[in-house]
């Protein structure tokens, strides 16, 4: 622990106090703590070891110990308690310009309002200028705010590219003279974040293509205009460049303009051992066009069988293909039942038989139901009075709505000890439990590692959720060994879950690759709370698939039976 962390530490628990609305004079305890220990000469370490901590200026017992702590354990039982209740996200909010903790505190108790999106969504919908203190002018103030902090971030949801590329994309399809189009970069490989759009159009008459692109709605600025590229930022902020090719080309500029950049060097080098040259323009030998109407035909001059786009990640799917291995990828198809859905009884909007309705409309035979226990007290958390109740209610809807099967299910929080906040006889009740951690996001590497360890080996734990707590471009991943996790759901045989939320995509792809070599096994998950979330679930396919996985490694590909026998065969027997 540097001076920097703890004096930032501190910063945090003022920050968090003030939030509260606790006595100021707290807070600013806190505030003036960091600044002490920012400004020492010396290393906190040594001085927490050498008993000397108290003589600090302003340092009580209270802080004394508190730091000691936090200097010894690398964690502070403390801000746990600070945290307590509160959106683990919400400190997020103070890295938009304008906002601090006084706001904060008026923005979550008047609109509920813990994460960055949720904010933004409030200024657009006039929401923020209503409140006491507030108006027009600040509402818009903060809305610039969130486009800079964008802006600087320099990425975006997969989700928000997405919506706007295919519109542009359509848009440019069908301008005269178009012949084809295809989204191409980060986009087309379906990564969690992209920085720009790209888009590949190949045409009879490029200028008149990029003059009706640079001209489209939404356009902000135009950064670049020419016979075979434009380039322009779209509202909010995002930037289109948009290539365009010779119809001969199409299939090489596709494959180059969709990268990444280290598959296409694997694959420029693939061609020169051919003694071939590839890049955008096509695949030469010497002067001859070796001719590829599609990316399928293109890989196949080399012997290779068609690559994903999710794959191209140059992580061994060029050895893949050539060896005509490549994983057959999940489809979203393929999915029977939808898993980890919240109701009204909690924090969804939506009733358990609206659930139903929606579920079975889309074609689904079963869903997991999932709403949060009590420890999440922020999202209403069940009790047991009221889980019998909503298993009641379950029963009933499934009656009414023949051929939908309901599992009864919970998302139970993995408490700081490790324990979950219901007990083993209430847990063996249920058809499937869901566990995830819900607060202390800021728990050293050990202890969050071993807090999910305990949770997993819980007997009555089926499947962990949202393994990394993290939110896309809002917050960090928490600390943990995420091998020792994933390790340990394969020991107990629990599955981990791909969250579809376009804002979690967590377990992160990187690690469903790792995970499925250890034999993990998972389930794609809504993590549903509003009608438009049945709506997300690709991303979590696409997800699975950038890890490389395939329909039997997912197990709400079963049928209700298979699904209800896999979790039969891992209950244990019902405590006596
Ligand atoms: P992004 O936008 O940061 O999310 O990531 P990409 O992959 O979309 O990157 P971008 O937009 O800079 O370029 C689009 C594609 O163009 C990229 O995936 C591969 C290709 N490309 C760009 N620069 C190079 C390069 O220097 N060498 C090679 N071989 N390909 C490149
Ligand atoms: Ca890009
Ligand atoms: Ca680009």
């Amino acid at each position: 622990m540097t001076n920097k962390d703890v004096a930032e530490t501190l910063t945090r628990v003022g920050q968090l106090l003030e939030i509260r609305g606790e006595n100021p004079f707290k807070a600013r305890a806190y505030y003036a703590a960091a600044r002490v220990v920012e400004q020492l000469g010396e290393d906190i370490s040594k001085v927490v070891a050498d008993g000397e901590l108290g003589e600090l200026p302003g340092f009580g017992e209270a802080l004394t110990e508190k730091v000691t702590e936090l200097v010894t354990t690398g964690h502070m039982s403390y801000m746990d308690e600070v945290m307590e209740g509160l959106p683990p996200g919400i400190l997020s909010l103070l890295d938009i310009g304008g906002v601090g903790p006084k706001k904060i505190k008026l923005f979550y108790d008047e609109l509920g309002i813990g994460t960055i999106t949720q904010l933004e969504q409030a200024a657009k919908d006039g929401r923020l200028a209503e409140l006491p203190g507030m108006g027009e002018k600040s509402q818009a103030a903060i809305l610039e705010s969130i486009r800079q902090y964008h802006s600087h971030q320099g990425r975006w949801l997969l989700s928000q590219a997405l919506a706007l590329g295919e519109k542009v994309l359509a848009a440019v399809e069908g301008v005269d003279g178009s012949i084809r189009a295809s989204l191409a970069g980060s986009l087309r490989r379906r990564r969690e974040t992209v920085g720009d759009i790209d888009i590949l159009v190949s045409t009879r008459s490029g200028p008149k293509v990029v003059e009706a692109f640079t001209s489209l709605d939404g356009v902000e600025r135009v950064l670049a205009s020419g016979d075979t590229k434009g380039s322009a930022v779209f509202a909010p902020g995002i930037q289109v460049d948009l290539r365009v090719v010779e119809e001969a080309s199409y299939a090489a500029a596709q494959h180059y303009f969709t990268g990444s950049v280290e598959h296409n060097v694997r694959m420029r080098r693939e061609a020169i051992q051919r003694g071939w040259k590839l890049n955008e323009y096509g695949l030469f030998d010497g002067d001859r066009r070796l001719d590829a109407e599609s990316e399928e035909e293109l890989y196949k001059h080399f012997g290779m069988d068609l690559i994903p786009p999710e794959l191209r990640e140059n992580t061994g799917e060029v050895e893949a293909a050539s060896a005509h291995r490549l994983p057959s990828l999940i489809e979203a198809e393929k999915i029977k039942g939808l898993v980890h859905i919240h109701t009204d009884w909690t924090d969804g909007k939506l009733a358990l038989e609206q659930v139903a309705h929606e579920v079975k409309e889309r074609g689904y035979t079963y869903f997991v139901l999932a709403d949060h226990s009590r420890a999440v007290t922020v999202a209403n958390g069940l009790d047991q009075e009221r889980v019998r109740r909503q298993w009641k209610e379950a029963e009933r809807v499934e009656k009414k709505l023949s051929g939908l099967r309901i599992f009864r299910s919970i998302e139970v929080d993995i408490k700081g000890d490790g324990t979950i906040d219901f007990p083993d006889e209430l847990l063996a009740g249920f058809d499937c439990c869901i566990a995830a951690v819900h607060s202390g996001f800021a728990s050293s590497k050990e202890k969050m590692t071993s807090r999910i360890i305990a949770g997993i080996e819980n007997p009555y734990i089926d499947i962990l959720a949202h393994p990394s707590g993290r939110l896309l471009l809002e917050r960090e991943p928490y600390a943990v060994d995420m091998a020792a996790v994933l390790k340990a759901c394969a020991e107990n045989a629990v599955a981990v879950e791909i969250n579809s939320h376009p804002l979690r995509l967590d377990l992160d792809w990187r690690y469903v690759r790792m995970a499925k070599e250890m034999g993990v096994e998972f389930v794609v998950s809504l993590d549903a709370h509003d009608e438009e979330d049945f709506g997300a679930l690709d991303y979590g396919i696409w997800t699975a698939r950038k890890g490389w996985l395939e329909k039997e490694d997912v197990l709400n590909c079963l049928s209700a039976r298979d699904f209800a026998g896999w979790l039969a065969k891992r209950r244990p027997q019902s405590p006596k």
